[in-house]
């Protein structure tokens, strides 16, 4: 189905019309040991959800609503380089099927023209010293209009079809954002994260700019220097100390 050309993800598909979340059910399949590559996609989800407890805005078939089960044999701590990995296929995806160039805004957002395009939601099941699966939720508006929006997203969220002036196909979204997906776990897996981080820095916005990150302790006001390796966010603040922050939502000043 969708016409995939990978390997692994999409192996085994669960396609359902209305769920309340596709994570949810990943989550359940994964605890069923289901194989590596196996998705859980849908036409409409009434509970997606975003990063601490957020709520996730899933309409009928005018999304990419769509969670990946993987099982990599790393220590939980590399986690959150998942979620850059996403953020780079997406935009590869986007850009070859559409044309438009978005950019990432750290850790998760994925924009364009400053507006939220793509959301990714990783979850970890772990133990002490290893992950034992990787739950990644992917959602990209694609075809909702304007007026889809409630007012309090009217502002902050965009779709495929209001940035490109056309209708974009689901299908060969999903198609082509499985196989940039798979190309760039296999070369994480192979050769580590200094590849895909090269490729995040060329997307991403907020290298280089004075941003404030909000975390759940506080915020942090200076200059955004780049990632580490383990794909943490390091700020300058004005004193000239250097701050490392795991986990924010952040804004961008200038
Ligand atoms: C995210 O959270 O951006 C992660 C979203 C992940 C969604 C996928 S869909 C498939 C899978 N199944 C799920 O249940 N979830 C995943 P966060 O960074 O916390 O951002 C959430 C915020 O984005 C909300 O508080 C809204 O402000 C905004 N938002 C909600 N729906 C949106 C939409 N469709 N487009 C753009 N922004 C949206």
């Amino acid at each position: 189905r969708f016409g995939l050309k990978t390997k692994t993800l999409g192996k085994h598909i669960y396609y359902e019309e209305t769920v309340d979340s596709t994570q949810k059910i990943a989550h359940r399949l994964s605890n069923e040991e289901a194989v590596e590559g196996t998705i859980v996609v849908a036409e409409e989800q009434s509970s997606g959800r975003g990063r601490m407890d957020r709520k996730w805005y899933a309409p009928k078939y005018t999304g990419v609503w769509l969670s990946i089960i993987l099982r990599p044999n790393l220590p939980p701590h590399k986690a959150p380089q998942l979620t850059l990995i996403a953020a780079v296929a997406v935009v590869q995806a986007i850009e070859e099927v559409t044309g438009l160039q978005p950019e990432i805004k750290w850790p998760n957002d994925v924009l364009l023209n400053g507006k939220k395009i793509t959301g990714i939601l990783t979850e970890m099941q772990s133990d002490a010293d290893r992950i034992v699966s990787i739950i990644m939720g992917i959602g990209i508006n694609v075809n909702q209009k304007p007026e889809d929006y409630p007012n309090e997203l009217k502002e902050v969220a965009t779709s495929l079809s209001i940035e490109k002036g056309e209708k974009v196909s689901r299908a060969e979204l999903i198609q082509v954002l499985l196989l940039k997906l798979e190309n760039l776990y296999t070369i994480y897996l192979e050769k580590g994260f200094y590849p895909i981080k090269l490729l995040w820095e060329g997307y991403a916005i907020s290298i280089g700019k004075n941003i404030i990150a909000r975390t759940l302790t506080g915020s942090i006001e200076g200059k955004a220097l780049g990632i580490k390796d383990d794909g943490v966010l390091i700020i300058e603040d004005q004193s000239g100390k250097t701050h490392h922050v795991y986990s924010a939502d952040i804004e961008i000043n200038s």
